[in-house]
């Protein structure tokens, strides 16, 4: 079995997938931290976890005019330690929510396939620019790949890529990373060594990192070429063609609701409700509002919004573009009288003022990506 020697994981979190595993934690526990711990951050493997030794571990950067080869002593001592508080969220985070639509392929991710998190590790710049990146690369280079070194059965890696610009810009943020909340990476999320790619889709930030490429093409993989790429809702499996979608890099503008629950039951008694939630947007646009609606989009309030544990003082504001981490959001609402259900909606807005489609058919599309309308619970009243 390729998954012995997987870790063991926290019995809390929602099994998609065992082999290989994919999990999420529940919603409510979920909006409980800023700061996701790593116990209970979603957990997304294509393959089975590498197991892999940091005293021989080696990581190779190709494409550069230096050929260059790190130990895991050369990235903690040659490079500064870089310190980002960024969220991840797989392209089908929500996907159940299509598949009420209509069926798409893919894992049936809830709400939860989505985390926050303090990452620590040299900047990818730095690397690239000790392996002699410099402008006469960037005339010929366009993209930078990477491979993991979990492997198929027929020893096909992981792999992804994101372009050069991201990877060398000093506001793109892009770590490899080998410190999660302040300790070693987890086996899970990419021990010793992950990239972390700010504000850009999960599937871009390669775990068990082994190798990196400076290329002019993205990544050959299956996972950069023939997934991970978003299609018409007209478009099926006999008409869909891949090399007419980009690769996903920077995610939309999402939201939905951790709690209360869809088909909660609260008391009449209680007179009010609280709401809570989660707001996030792609390629580093911070999230200015959080609408929140009882019935069901007629009329909304706004919500408050957080980017800090409870009694920590707030992170600082992120400089413009660089809002990497998501925010907490909360509503508490008297019980209108008259109801006897509650259609809670919620829709956050970003400083570009990208906003969140209010319904799915729309965007709907066969591998179930993208999955951002407004997300909407039903609550029973109690009298
Ligand atoms: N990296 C490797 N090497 N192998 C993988 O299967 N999965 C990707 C990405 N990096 C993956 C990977 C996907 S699709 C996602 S959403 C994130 O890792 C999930 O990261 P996490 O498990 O740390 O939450
Ligand atoms: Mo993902």
């Amino acid at each position: 079995d390729p998954y012995s020697s997987d870790p063991e994981r926290h019995p809390v979190l929602r099994i998609n997938n065992l082999k290989p595993f994919n999990a999420e934690p529940p919603p409510e526990i979920l909006s409980d931290s800023f700061i996701t711990p790593s116990a209970i951050f979603f957990k997304r493997n294509h393959l089975p976890v590498p197991r892999v030794d940091p005293a021989s571990y080696q990581l190779h950067v190709e494409g550069l005019p230096g050929v260059l080869t790190l130990s895991l002593e050369d990235l903690k001592t040659r490079f500064p330690k870089h310190t980002v508080t960024a969220t991840l969220q797989c392209a089908g985070n929500r996907r159940s929510e299509m598949n009420q639509v209509k069926q798409v392929k893919g894992l049936n991710w809830g709400i939860a396939a989505i985390s926050n998190a303090t990452w620590s590790g040299a900047r990818l710049r730095d690397v690239l620019l000790a392996a002699g990146y410099g402008p006469d690369v960037a005339q010929r280079a366009f993209h930078v790949q990477f491979e993991g070194l979990d492997k198929d059965v027929t020893g096909t890696t992981y792999g992804a890529s994101i372009p050069l610009n991201k990877a060398v810009s000093e506001e793109g943020d892009v770590l490899l990373a080998y410190e999660m909340n302040g300790e070693d990476l987890p086996a899970d999320h990419g021990y010793p060594v992950r990239v972390v790619v700010p504000g850009t889709v999960g599937a871009r930030n390669v775990k068990w990192l082994g190798k990196i490429i400076v290329s002019a093409e993205e990544s050959s993989s299956h996972w950069q070429q023939n997934d991970y790429k978003g299609f018409s809702p007209g478009t099926d499996w006999d008409t869909v063609d891949f090399k007419s979608a980009p690769a996903i890099q920077e995610l939309p503008i999402q939201s939905a609701i951790t709690t209360p629950a869809d088909g909660a039951v609260v008391n009449r008694s209680l007179e009010e409700v609280t709401v809570k939630g989660y707001a996030w947007s792609g390629g580093g646009r911070e999230v200015v509002r959080v609408d929140v609606s009882m019935d069901g989009g007629k009329t909304w309030q706004v919500a408050q919004l957080r980017s800090s544990d409870k009694g920590q003082a707030p992170e600082p504001s992120p400089p413009p573009g660089r809002a990497w981490a998501w925010k907490l959001w909360e509503l508490t609402a008297p019980l209108p009288p008259e109801a006897q259900e509650l259609e809670i909606v919620c829709k956050a807005v970003d400083n570009s003022y990208n906003m969140q489609p209010d319904t799915v058919p729309p965007i709907w599309n066969l591998r179930g990506v993208l999955s951002n309308a407004w997300h909407r619970v039903k609550v029973n009243i109690r009298e």
